[in-house]
């Protein structure tokens, strides 16, 4: 640990950096409305009353989880087991909490985050044993599992006259909904009740089935072909989760589905069509490294592999992949590829064949050959890299290539990703392109497009955030041009209009952005014509509240980007 007596003047900005305002925005929000019974104090460790108790309990799991792990073991923070919190003492720790730390630690107490009263109090809160929330196994997702339409009693055809290949499944984040939107008229086809701050929308092989989750870890599943899409099923897969998929291989088609939670540590396949819980599977264990037990491995990106009855299983805190085969459930096979630790966020490249992941506090982005089934590569790129599912496209010079911005600084990196043919450039960073700054999210382009988007939400410039870059892949020499998608949207008040997500149609003509302010304010989803760059819509409507993630069907079912 790195000395916390460090003056405010050294520490000043450090909670402010993107990487931690992502980190520890919102980690455990819902995991702070558990009940969760207090520990009995030790000698000569601070009691805390019931209601300071609770009050600290709701600060940690929101602000301070996210890094040091819902049961203080560490994970990109380090651990704050009491052995180690108590031999510190109360006036360390207060200063840590209050100035941070050079290796990361935000600085809560000169930011103003936490008053003095709360620094107080956390301190004296982790020097008592942490609560522990409860396990959530098949009694408990059997209990929350509802068929609102039986497969049976549902269209036998599509009975809409959607273009359902261009609807967009959008976040609307803080009301607990998603929007589908027709990506051919702009209109809202319905907003469909969901779990709290869908984090991910992922469709069926076929088309037809739309799989939501929220980070409380429930799932809801819509049909598109019913006269208005709606939920037919939902499920509780846990008490926090982000990542939801589909089986996608030849002959599996919408048999499958599995999501993982950040709580309890595990994943869960389900029945595709009813989500109906089959097989759980815990993920906590060694660390790949130093083979050391970790004892809440979060789940976190998960895709289908196309080459084989697979889906790829990235486990955070122990750095593992796992291949988990699901053609037969009772004898299950799972390959486990020691990677990296920290994986986040990733995608395919253009083949479909290879899976890029980020480590990302780790600034490397770990690469497995689903068809052979092994890691391919571990490449480094910049700081805390984050991809959100990368983007595709041919290079000039190197030929193919997987892109990903990063939180921790402005670069954007290029990975030759062809093997066969351009054998030199594979996975190594082939180019740096240089971005508006840190704090980005995502970045997106399009097999039709030539044009590559990099949003930039988390920075601290309100001028970098409200903005987006494009670069013209045909001539990156030129660099950036910078867009003011915010200013674009007209937005009647003063909300924070952070662009986020840009997410193309399936003609791969327009690019559509959200503008993402509070609950109480305006938000709107722009839409950009992508060969001339400029404005085509402004979709704007009183119930599009907190719109983040938006998902074309024919995109996310076919891995295009
Ligand atoms: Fe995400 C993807 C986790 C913060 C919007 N986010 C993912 C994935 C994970 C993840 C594991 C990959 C899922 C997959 O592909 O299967 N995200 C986390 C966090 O743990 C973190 C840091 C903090 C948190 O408390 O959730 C976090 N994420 C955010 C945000 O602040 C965003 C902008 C808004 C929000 O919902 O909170 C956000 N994350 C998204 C989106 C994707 C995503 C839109 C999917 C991108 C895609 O193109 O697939």
């Amino acid at each position: 640990m790195t000395n916390p007596q460090t003056s405010a003047e050294t520490q000043k900005g450090h909670a402010n950096t993107p990487t931690n305002k992502y980190e520890s925005q919102s980690q455990g929000d819902v995991l702070a409305k558990e009940k969760m019974g207090q520990v009995g104090a030790a000698p000569g460790v601070p009691t805390l009353t019931a209601a300071e108790f609770e009050q600290a309990k709701t600060i940690y799991f929101e602000r301070c989880a996210g890094c040091h792990g819902v049961l203080r073991k560490g994970a990109t923070g380090k651990p704050l087991t009491t052995n180690i919190t108590r031999e510190r003492g109360f006036d360390a720790l207060k200063a840590f909490i209050t100035y941070g730390s050079a290796a990361g630690m935000p600085n809560w107490g000169t930011s103003g985050e936490l008053s003095e009263a709360q620094v107080d109090l956390m301190a004296k809160y982790i020097m008592n044993e942490p609560p522990t929330p409860p396990e959530f196994g098949m009694k408990e997702m059997k209990a929350s599992w509802k068929v609102i339409i039986p497969p049976e009693k549902r269209p036998t055809k599509k009975m809409n006259k959607l273009d359902i290949t261009n609807l967009m499944s959008v976040t609307l984040r803080d009301t607990g909904e998603i929007a589908l939107i027709d990506g051919g008229t702009y209109e809202i086809v319905n907003i469909v009740k969901t779990g709290y701050a869908v984090h991910i929308s992922r469709i069926s092989a076929s088309g037809r089935y739309l799989y939501v989750i929220g980070r409380d870890a429930k799932i809801n599943l819509i049909d598109l072909w019913m006269e208005k899409p709606d939920n037919v099923a939902e499920l509780k897969v846990g008490l926090e989760a982000r990542s939801v998929e589909t089986s996608k291989y030849k002959g599996w088609e919408d048999k499958y589905a599995i999501a993982g939670s950040y709580w309890p540590p595990q994943y869960v396949i389900m029945k595709g069509d009813t989500l109906e819980p089959l097989k759980i599977q815990s993920t906590r264990g060694m660390v790949y490294d130093d083979q050391e037990f970790h004892p809440e491995p979060r789940v976190a990106s998960i895709v289908a592999s196309h080459y084989k009855p697979e889906f790829v299983v990235n486990i955070k805190e122990t750095g593992k992949i796992q291949l988990v085969n699901y053609q037969d459930l009772k004898n299950l096979k799972v390959t486990e590829i020691e990677a990296e630790r920290f994986l986040h966020d990733g995608g395919f490249d253009a083949s479909g064949r290879y899976f890029l992941v980020a480590a990302n506090a780790r600034n490397r982005v770990a690469v497995v050959d689903t068809k052979e089934g092994k890691l391919e590569a571990m490449v480094d790129v910049g700081a805390t890299p984050h991809p959100g599912r990368g983007a595709n496209f041919v290079h000039k010079t190197f030929g193919p290539v997987w892109a990903t911005s990063h939180l921790g600084g402005e670069e954007i990196v290029l990975i030759g990703t062809d093997p066969a043919k351009h054998k030199a450039n594979a996975w190594k960073v082939v180019e740096k392109l240089k971005g508006q700054g840190g704090g980005s999210l995502f970045i997106k382009t399009h097999p039709k497009s030539r044009n590559l988007w990099v949003d930039t939400p988390l920075n601290n410039d309100a001028d970098i955030s409200q903005s987006v870059a494009v670069f013209d892949l045909d001539n990156l020499a030129k660099g950036k041009e910078v867009l003011p998608i915010a200013k674009w949207a007209d937005l009647k008040d003063d909300g924070a209009k952070r662009i986020v997500q840009p997410e193309y149609n399936k003609a791969g003509t327009e690019v559509w952005f959200s503008v993402w302010s509070a609950k109480n304010k305006e938000s709107a989803i722009v839409v950009v014509d992508d060969k001339t760059r400029k404005l085509k819509k402004v979709i704007k409507d009183p119930k599009l509240i907190t719109p983040t993630g938006k998902f074309n069907v024919n995109n996310t079912q076919h891995d295009v980007y």
